[in-house]
């Protein structure tokens, strides 16, 4: 038997399929982690459709960190500036189960909030919800997919009455043109990425657009980089559909048989013409009108997007004025066209099945369709009208209840909100105010631990069993292979032994997470996301399965289901006449534009090592090198105008906060704009958080803050100011004695 192991990388949405084994016997002395566990190898699982074989830094490096600086066991204190002791599960339990009991009893459950990520498997989302929603009764469960998604989920179900991205990967070898708007591809989903850049390098019809403010890897390779100013994508979207009206570019007939609301659209449209747009968006007419014959011209477009149209307080609009370009051009339902979200987290897609947001329910339900309660009740055998009908907190409105005293209890889980929320001065103070934090973490230590009153160790990817939705619907079973450290436990029982202890041992009976899975996928029958086709078992089988997969329709024995491709190949959609809607929209701009005291805009993001806050990737050696440190990109012309140079130390400040940088100077960037990475929590530099900058203003619809984008000033630092703010290099991350 072969001692490897098929299972899915637990970085990035593109969901690369993994091949692990052992270190060979002679091997083991030198590949061990610090805690003196085997370091598995990793490699391409040839036979994972979606990446075929394919992986990038971070899935080869990815057990590296695996057995670095654990929480190994649950920790207690009774305020954030005593030291943690640690504790037993049970007392741990009992802790978690009064305190639920007294603030349900004295403040009503909604004064209970969870915090999750799209980093649990499908399976912890799940018995997640079945514990607030269900059983406490509180929709306060929200996930830093509110910081990532959200703006995709609420524009697929405006635009197509139901979530879901339509396409997938092997539209990326398809398409005549290729229009990538607000994502970093080759840095943010390197394999998604790798396909299609193969594709347009082979093909020398097939067409690249790339639209960012950044010249990024990913502009470096198009055809046509449109550097827009941050935030006016809307306009250049309908200064593109004014052209393809003018010029023809469109299909009435789909226009005519499977969609609404194009009069209203086709009269907002009027009002962009190119010099007015190209002014807006600083580009200029010529690219503009070259953007629109490249959409206009090709047989097959497909768009991709990610945080550059999600993460702004009109993601929602600018989502679906994307979408009003396939539609009037008849550009989705067939092979290698359509708006393809990518998806960040490993399993972001997994939780909108699962219900994992405060307005939702599993199955692509949502909280505010009394039908939709009623069937999840029935299933999870509690009253009628136990689940709220009001949607719950977001990940900010957890943040202002602990301001107004409104939550009393945050039980917080693979995710870390002390670096990766907004304007974290005010989000610090709040967390600091919190009665009572539960961290559920596999690490320690982490930025969020500061802020904990109780930490739970986690199992985690390697660990567990569970399974993980990528970009493309595409379902993987990550089993275990490792034996679990410490005393740490799964997010899913945790959650369910925390069930049963408040009387619903009926509800939280699971006893493995392929029983949990079993349950969930029945709230995905007849549901556009409907799952009922899969198991674990056959998963593990037939291997990793696209949905809609439904139960009614039996595989031939031996062999897998024909996948379910693509969406709306027969153009009917999920709304009730079946037609896709336009959306018609003006932009209102940035929530806080630039002016005379705060002249540039700050936009944030990602470097292809680093995974977020680095609990992982600062944890791994050959990522550390290739980025040790954080640093501002700003254009020369800016540069010169201030004083600054290469490597120069720029003091940013905002309304909110400051943070320090060496500056890199750069005609990647446009002037009177500037970037920062994201990755430099308090724990890895002193003073480097992009988020001590941004403020959370958000999207009406999605309530999705405006992480892209905030007005700061930069001032240089003087020499004295330099030595003292150097980055801690040689941080040390053996964990401060916790006692
Ligand atoms: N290496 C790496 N890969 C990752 C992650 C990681 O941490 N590291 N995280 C994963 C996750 S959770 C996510 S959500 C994805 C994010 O993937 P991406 O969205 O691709 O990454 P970002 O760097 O956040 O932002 C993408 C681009 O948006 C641009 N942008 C900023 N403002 C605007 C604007 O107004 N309009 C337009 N059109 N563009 C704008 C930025 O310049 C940036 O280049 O990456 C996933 N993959
Ligand atoms: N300025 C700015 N801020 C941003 C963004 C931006 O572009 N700019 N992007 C936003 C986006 S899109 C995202 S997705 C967020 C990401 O922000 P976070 O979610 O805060 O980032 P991570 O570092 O991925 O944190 C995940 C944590 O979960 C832990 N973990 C991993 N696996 C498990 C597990 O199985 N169980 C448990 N219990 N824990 C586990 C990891 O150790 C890690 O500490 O940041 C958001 N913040
Ligand atoms: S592209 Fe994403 S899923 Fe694939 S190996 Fe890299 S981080 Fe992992
Ligand atoms: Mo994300």
């Amino acid at each position: 038997m072969s001692d490897s192991v098929k299972t899915l990388c637990p970085y990035c949405g593109v969901g690369c399929g993994l091949e692990v084994s052992p270190p060979a016997q002679r091997n083991q002395a030198t590949n061990r982690a610090s805690d003196g566990t085997p370091i598995w190898k990793v490699r391409g699982d040839r036979a994972h459709p979606s990446s075929q074989g394919m992986v990038c830094v971070k899935g080869a490096t990815v057990t590296e960190s695996i057995g670095r600086d654990r929480l190994l066991h649950p920790m207690m204190r009774e305020s954030l500036d005593q030291p943690f002791r640690q504790v037993s599960w049970d007392e741990a339990f009992t802790q978690i189960v009064d305190r639920i009991q007294t603030v349900k009893a004295t403040y009503g459950a909604d004064a209970i909030c969870m915090y999750g990520s799209g980093q649990f498997a499908t399976e912890d989302y799940y018995v997640a919800q079945k514990l607030m929603k269900g059983c406490l009764g509180t929709n306060n469960f929200d996930a830093n997919s509110r910081l990532c998604m959200s703006s995709a989920v609420s524009g697929y179900i405006q635009s197509f009455g139901a979530d879901g991205p339509p396409c997938c990967y092997d539209d990326l070898e398809l398409t005549d043109c290729a229009f990538l708007i607000g994502t970093n591809t080759a840095e943010c989903h390197p394999i998604v990425y790798n396909r299609l850049r193969k594709h347009h390098k082979q093909n020398r019809h097939v067409k690249l657009v790339v639209v960012d403010p950044r010249r990024t890897p990913t502009a470096e390779d198009a055809d046509l980089h449109l550097a827009i100013k941050p935030g006016t994508d809307i306009d250049l979207l309908n200064g593109m559909a004014h052209l393809l009206l003018r010029w023809g570019y469109y299909d009435p007939e789909f226009i005519e048989d499977c969609t609404q609301g194009f009069s209203k659209f086709a009269k907002i449209i009027r009002l962009y013409p190119p010099s007015v747009v190209a002014q807006r968006c600083g580009i200029s007419v010529k690219d503009l009108e070259t953007a629109a014959h490249l959409w206009g011209k090709a047989k097959r477009v497909l768009s991709l997007w990610s945080m550059g149209i999600n993460q702004s307080s009109e993601g929602t609009a600018k989502v679906r004025t994307l979408i009003n370009l396939h539609l009037m051009t008849g550009q989705v339902g067939k092979p290698g066209a359509g708006p393809f979200s990518l998806t960040g987290q490993p399993n972001a897609m997994g939780g909108r099945e699962a219900g994992g947001l405060s307005h939702l329910l599993p199955g692509y339900r949502s909280v505010l369709n009394p039908q939709h309660r009623a069937e999840v009740e029935h299933v999870w055998n509690v009253p009628s009208h136990q689940i709220s009908p009001v949607p719950g907190r977001t990940a900010w409105d957890m943040i202002t209840g602990l301001e107004t005293g409104d939550v009393q209890m945050l039980w917080i889980a693979a995710t870390n909100p002390a670096v990766s929320l907004p304007d974290l001065e005010r989000t610090k103070a709040a967390l600091r105010k919190s009665p009572f934090t539960v961290y559920q973490e596999a690490y320690y230590p982490t930025e969020t631990a500061a802020f904990a009153h109780l930490l739970l160790p986690a199992t985690q990817w390697s660990e567990k069993s569970g399974t993980m939705t990528n970009s493309e619907r595409r379902v993987t079973l990550c089993p275990a292979f490792q034996r679990p450290r410490g005393d740490v436990k799964e997010d899913w029982a945790i959650f369910a032994e925390v069930g049963r202890r408040l009387g619903f041992e009926q509800q939280f009976a699971f006893t493995t997470s392929a029983e949990v899975h079993a349950e969930f996928v029945q709230l995905t029958r007849d549901r556009p996301c409907d799952m009922t086709g899969m198991s674990h078992d056959r998963l593990q089988r037939e291997g990793p399965l696209q949905w809609p997969c439904p139960d009614s329709e039996p595989a031939p024995l031996g062999e897998a289901k024909p996948a379910a491709k693509r969406l709306y190949t027969d153009v009917r959609f999920h709304t009730p006449d079946g037609r896709a809607r336009f959306g018609a929209y003006h932009s209102r701009g940035l929530a806080e534009p630039p002016d005379d005291q705060y002249p540039y805009v700050l936009t944030t993001g990602r470097l292809y090592g680093h995974w977020h806050t680095q609990t992982r990737t600062g944890r791994t050696d050959k990522i550390r090198q290739m980025h040790p440190n954080p640093f501002i990109e700003i254009h020369p012309r800016d540069a010169k105008k201030l004083g600054i140079e290469n490597d120069g130390w720029v003091e940013v400040r905002s309304r909110r906060g400051f943070a320090r940088f060496p500056a890199k100077v750069t005609k990647a960037i446009a002037p009177g704009t500037v970037f920062v990475p994201m990755h430099w929590g308090s724990l890895w530099a002193d003073q480097a958080e992009a988020n001590a900058l941004t403020h959370p203003e958000s999207c009406p619809d999605s309530l999705q803050p405006e992480l892209k984008a905030c007005a700061v000033q930069l001032i240089l630092v003087s020499a004295e100011l330099d030595s003292q703010n150097a980055f801690r290099r040689e941080l040390s991350l053996s964990s401060p004695p916790i006692s």
